[in-house]
């Protein structure tokens, strides 16, 4: 009777630790990319990132500005100088987006796959 007890006890140790290992996974690659705006550009106009990578944009002018997708997926408020906007890209994509205050300034994110998690579509 003292066996099978204790057997049941290590039985939903090891489900509590199964869980404990996919959280893990579910958090990997968090990768960070910075986009600096200065004198009415985002540098690099183009920035290729990998899933699950957050993007740090940096307000470099004295004037305000905004990073506005596209899309609608994001938007950040107006950023002053030195002002920072971060958004977290989990889905594969290209990701447009403009500042608000001047449309003329445009820049794209292209998010690829994370490599080598086999995860599908
Ligand atoms: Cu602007």
């Amino acid at each position: 009777m003292a066996m099978s007890l204790s057997s049941a006890a290590a039985a939903a140790a090891l489900i509590g630790c199964a869980s404990g290992i996919a959280l893990e996974v579910a958090f990997a690659g968090g990768d960070t990319a910075a986009v600096a705006i200065d004198n009415f550009t985002f540098a690099p106009q183009r920035l290729t990132v990998t899933a699950g990578s957050t993007v740090t944009w940096s307000n470099r002018d004295d004037i305000p500005h905004t990073v506005a997708s596209a899309t609608k997926q994001f938007k950040s408020k107006t950023l002053d100088a030195d002002d920072t906007f971060s958004f977290t890209f989990t889905t594969p994509g290209a990701y447009e987006y403009f500042c608000s205050l001047h449309p003329h300034m445009t820049g794209t994110i292209v998010v690829e796959a994370a490599t080598g998690n086999g995860a599908a579509p």
